[in-house]
């Protein structure tokens, strides 16, 4: 039987996956037509991005998933007309884009790299920083990127302190959950990760009370989503010294508008949401592996639990 597999993402998505796609699904053994057009009650699986127009969901009555090239779903979960199971992108490839920006980024500010990039007075300051063990991460939110980047970390000898919505075990890692766990790793940060889904629990986590916790001067790393710091409470403590840097690469509105204060404040980082890239090839061998699941009747991986919201 040929499946029909409708790819619903932007065009410069296409140019990248239609290959990767094709191939990830024949090495799947599967015979699938992958199509951007396609009657919605013929659409055995849709490939979603929210670059899509695509939001009613309600046609396609033979879909049996809806599989994400996106990790965050926060655009798609709360639409009241997908009721086909979603599940989202979990790819090698990008956790270990999100961990090369997440370990590049911690360096930068733990060894101060900064001070020698840009001297423009050309001080000889012959002072060092602290080692890594001296130096403690709040990983915030322990899932497939959080716990890799909390591995990276804790292996170049930074004490990572890992905190999630449900109690955890990681080796090498203190794991702390709820509200007490997270005042307590944030009053010994000194360098602070955000990688939590955006969910109405999220939403601030980083606010004006909590960024009050952490240790004078921390920086704040944030490749997670904007909507987890509330801006007003960041650019307050950013300016009282209470933060020391905050590296951002994802915002309440993309691209981050021109005039918005974190372009020209001195202690903020922007980088443009490109902290890890879903890459096609690998990507695809994913998708493929779902399809196969759905048509052997096997359960899919990576399936988004609606109620949580992630
Ligand atoms: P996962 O779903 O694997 O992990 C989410 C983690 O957040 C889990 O540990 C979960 O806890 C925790 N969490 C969720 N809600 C709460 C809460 N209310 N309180 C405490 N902890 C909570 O997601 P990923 O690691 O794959 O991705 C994380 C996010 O990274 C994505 O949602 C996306 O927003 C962002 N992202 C950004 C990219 C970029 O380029 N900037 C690229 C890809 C993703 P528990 O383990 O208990 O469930
Ligand atoms: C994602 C992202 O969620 O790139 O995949 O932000």
């Amino acid at each position: 039987m040929t499946l029909t597999v409708l790819f619903a993402a932007s065009d410069a998505n296409w140019a990248e996956y239609a290959e990767p796609l094709r191939a990830a699904i024949a090495a799947a053994g599967l015979t699938a037509s992958l199509t951007r057009e396609a009657a919605p009650q013929a659409v055995d699986y849709i490939i979603y991005a929210p670059t899509s127009p695509l939001q009613d969901f309600a046609p396609y009555i033979r879909c049996k998933a809806v599989l994400s090239l996106w990790a965050g779903v926060e655009r798609i979960v709360g639409n009241p007309t997908l009721t086909q199971p979603l599940c989202r992108m979990v790819d090698p490839a990008l956790t270990e884009g999100m961990v090369e920006w997440v370990v590049g980024h911690a360096l930068r500010h733990h060894l101060g790299m900064d001070r020698h990039i840009l001297n423009p007075g050309h001080v000889w300051d012959p002072s060092c920083p602290p080692l890594a063990r001296e130096r403690p991460v709040a990983m915030l939110g322990m899932g497939e990127l959080g716990t890799a980047c909390a591995r990276a970390l804790a292996a170049l000898n930074f004490p990572v302190t890992g905190w999630s919505r449900s109690p955890k075990q990681v080796d090498g890692i203190s794991c702390l959950h709820g509200d007490a766990g997270l005042d307590q790793a944030l009053s010994q940060a000194q360098i602070v990760v955000t990688l939590l889904p955006k969910t109405p629990e999220t939403e601030n986590t980083l606010n004006a009370r909590t960024l009050a916790l952490l240790p004078k001067g921390a920086v704040i790393l944030n490749p997670g989503r904007g909507a987890l710091i509330d801006d007003d409470a960041l650019l307050a403590a950013l300016d009282a010294g209470q933060v020391g840097h905050a590296t951002l690469d994802v915002f309440r509105v993309e691209p981050l508008p021109p005039d918005h204060p974190f372009w020209s404040h001195p202690r903020v980082t922007v980088t443009p949401h490109i902290a890890a890239d879903t890459r096609a090839p690998s990507a695809s061998r994913v998708i493929a592996e779902n399809i196969r699941r759905g048509e052997a009747g096997e359960p899919f991986l990576n399936r988004v639990d609606r109620g949580r919201g992630y």
